[in-house]
């Protein structure tokens, strides 16, 4: 794709807290790498990184999106660097989770004016969890009341000593001292000679010539100290500290420097399959390619975006998808810098290429030559916690429903759509308001499809408690041929071991077996709409005992409807009940929210099964309602200034206490009434 090797390649993700500063900086390193004429901002909506309305609206990134370009570093090398921003509001941390997948080195940036907030904690998880080296950039240094010193300190309380600053500001606020470089000013100078020291003694653990040349008073050349530094970052036990302006682009070119020495290649860390198998490298190896994007894209339609991992992959070719076993076509390959999308011929290992128009391919697939087959393992996105019913606007919103809906959800694997059979709702399943907001407006931009979201319904059940007896004798005499069935019948609670729930227990012939699957059927019809709130009837058995029948008017449907009514009456006189879903959910805040959330959780109905510290936070695990949840992400966000999360999943339908459940029926009854 490029005349520079692939050692001379360095991938980088940023990621970090929301409004930490990131697409501000990716910015600033796209002005000084030549992609921009001129410095992009993010207030102004003419960023280069967040140039979608809905994040020019929003003032946030909502997409991950990688841009790459040559760099020509101080010391004469060119070196193709690869930059992702991502967004941090934490809706939107699927996206994070899928360019982690893309890149070697993870850049957190932390605003000096906050300092280490949870989204760089959450950030540094991610990092670790992928095996990704990391850099820390302090940027935001030119706001009132920061200190470098306090919110390096911050880091390295939250992080470890590992994380050592390779870049400072100077004193005279003018601008920031590269640690390995020339020019350091007189008055850090002892400063950064304490810094230089720790790290060649760190460089040193790898090569015993450098503690020497370094010890013997010989100055070391920049190259030499990071040469001897890029294993310990490559395994984490050296995370560079960098700081930098962005807005006002000082330090940039010190980042960019330091970042091309310090970070390793594509080739140096041996990508692995999903079982472990190192994964060839070389361009002449079979192509391995992951994808980790999917865009539906205004102009081209579908973009597919792939890692390559190994090999090349050339347009114009054929490829199988090693996921379903797939071919796939390649015509054209793009590389896309935001908006912009030049068409290559071909990519190697630490590309990132958009190929256009894939048809059986999904974000985690793996792409490989045909004929050869490496499947590398999957995402693990987190689970939704915010659900909202759609509802079609008017019948020409209602016919494009359903197409609107997939195609957003198609390019995020965080979103899902559900039909709940139970209520019969489409349900958009999210992880927090803004998150299902955005997908609406993309209905809107893209499908021209408006929606209305509600509350979705909760799924009730109904069941019963004690015994109760049921009859009904359906006669009808109106001219003609009559129709006759009577029907006794007991209901009572079905244990799970038991497997039976239809027991015709007639003597006698009462009722005739021919029509005994007609009073079958016409109980399953009445269990379909229980008789207190029209919710689905579970976990009940019927006896039928008794019956009588007349030889001419006797039908089928005759003793459908007298079974069906029948049941109405005995499961009203058998204490029916209403019983709702119980989610078992995991909330994460910090210790000043505990009162807060626990009395909320309380008052939510839920029933709270134990506390523990975890990551410096406290761990609620609680067994609450599920009516009680479908907005719980954005309440706990506000109730803990965004610090707080949660999951959840389903444990158990339970018994839904006396007051809610007459509020639950009183509600049904006018939705009856209404519809009628
Ligand atoms: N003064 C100052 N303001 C900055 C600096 N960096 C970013 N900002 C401002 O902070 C706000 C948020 O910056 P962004 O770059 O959008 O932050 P982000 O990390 O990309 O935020 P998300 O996309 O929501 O994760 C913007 O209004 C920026 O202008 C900086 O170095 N100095
Ligand atoms: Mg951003």
């Amino acid at each position: 794709m490029k005349n520079i090797p692939v050692s001379d390649v360095r991938n980088f993700i940023l990621l970090g807290h929301s409004g930490s500063g990131k697409t501000t900086l990716v910015d600033a390193l796209l002005h000084k790498m030549g992609v921009n004429d001129r410095l992009g901002l993010v207030a102004s909506g003419s960023s280069m990184a967040d140039f979608t309305d809905e994040e020019k609206e929003r003032k946030i990134s909502v997409f991950s999106k990688s841009f790459s370009a040559p760099y020509k570093s101080s010391d004469g090398r060119t070196i193709e660097m690869m930059f992702c921003d991502t967004p941090g509001y934490v809706d939107f941390f699927g996206q994070v989770i899928s360019a982690s997948r893309a890149t070697e080195t993870g850049m957190i940036v932390v605003d000096a004016a906050s300092g280490v907030q949870l989204g760089s904690r959450r950030s540094w998880r991610l990092c670790n969890r992928q095996g990704l080296s990391r850099a820390i950039v302090i940027s935001g240094l030119d706001k009132d009341n920061v200190d470098y010193a306090t919110t390096l300190s911050e880091i390295q309380a939250a992080f470890g000593s590992g994380c050592v600053p390779v870049s400072l500001p100077k004193s005279d606020g003018s601008g920031f001292v590269d640690i390995l470089g020339k020019d350091i000013p007189d008055d850090l100078a002892d400063q950064v000679n304490e810094i230089k020291g720790s790290l060649v003694e760190l460089a040193a653990e790898t090569d015993d010539t450098l503690i020497e040349k370094f010890l013997g008073g010989d100055d070391l050349s920049p190259e030499e100290i990071s040469h001897g530094l890029r294993d310990s970052v490559a395994s984490g036990a050296l995370v560079p500290v960098f700081a930098c302006n962005a807005l006002k682009e000082t330090g940039i070119t010190e980042l960019l420097d330091g970042l091309s020495r310090l970070f390793p290649s594509p080739v140096d860390r041996d990508p692995k399959d999903a079982e472990g198998n190192v994964i060839a490298t070389g361009a002449s190896d079979p192509m391995v390619g992951f994808v980790w994007r999917s865009v539906n894209d205004p102009f081209v339609g579908q973009l597919t975006f792939v890692r390559i991992l190994g090999g090349t992959l050339k347009s114009d070719s054929e490829i199988v998808n090693a996921n379903n076993g797939e071919k796939e076509r390649v015509g054209s390959l793009l590389q896309v810098n935001g908006k912009k999308q030049v068409q290559v011929e071909s990519a190697t290992a630490g590309d990132i290429v958009a190929i256009p128009k894939l048809k059986h391919t999904a974000v985690g697939d793996t792409l490989c030559s045909a004929g050869s087959r490496t499947i590398c393992a999957s995402f693990k996105f987190p689970s939704p916690v915010m659900f909202q019913a759609v509802h079609a606007k008017t019948q020409a919103d209602e016919d494009k429903l359903g197409t609107a809906l997939h195609r957003v959800a198609d390019e995020d694997p965080t979103l899902h759509v559900v039909r709940n059979n139970d209520t019969h709702e489409m349900v958009l399943q999210g992880l927090g308001d803004v998150h299902i907001g955005v997908a609406v407006n993309m209905m809107k931009s893209r499908s021209n499809v408006d929606v209305l979201l509600t509350t979705p319904k909760v799924p009730y059940k109904e069941t019963v408690q004690g015994l109760g007896e049921g009859h009904y004798k359906h006669k009808k005499q109106s001219g003609g041929r009559g129709q006759f069935g009577e029907v006794y019948l007991k209901v009572e609670a079905k244990r799970p071991e038991e497997e039976e729930w239809f027991l015709n227990e007639t003597v006698g012939g009462s009722i005739p077996g021919n029509f005994m699957p007609a009073v079958q059927k016409g109980l399953v019809e009445a269990m379909v709409a229980g008789p207190l709130a029209g919710a689905p009837v579970t976990d009940i058995k019927v006896h039928v005992y008794d019956g009588s029948y007349h030889d001419v008017d006797s039908s089928e449907v005759a003793f459908k409807i007298a079974g069906g009514r029948a049941f109405r009456e005995a499961v009203l006189a058998a204490k029916p009940v209403l019983l709702e879903p119980i989610m078992t959910v995991k909330v994460a805040i910090p210790d000043s929210s505990l009162g807060d959330i626990n009395s909320d959780l309380n008052q939510k109905r839920g029933r709270i099964l134990g506390m523990e510290a975890e990551d410096g936070m406290q761990v609620i695990t609680a067994d609450v309602p599920q009516a009680e949840l479908f907005k719980y992400a954005a309440e706990l966000r506000s109730m803990t200034a965004g610090e707080g999360t949660f999951s959840m999943k389903y444990c158990r339908y339970d018994v839904v206490p006396q007051n809610v459940a007459q509020k639950v029926i009183a509600e049904a009854a006018k939705d009856k009434e209404e519809a009628h």
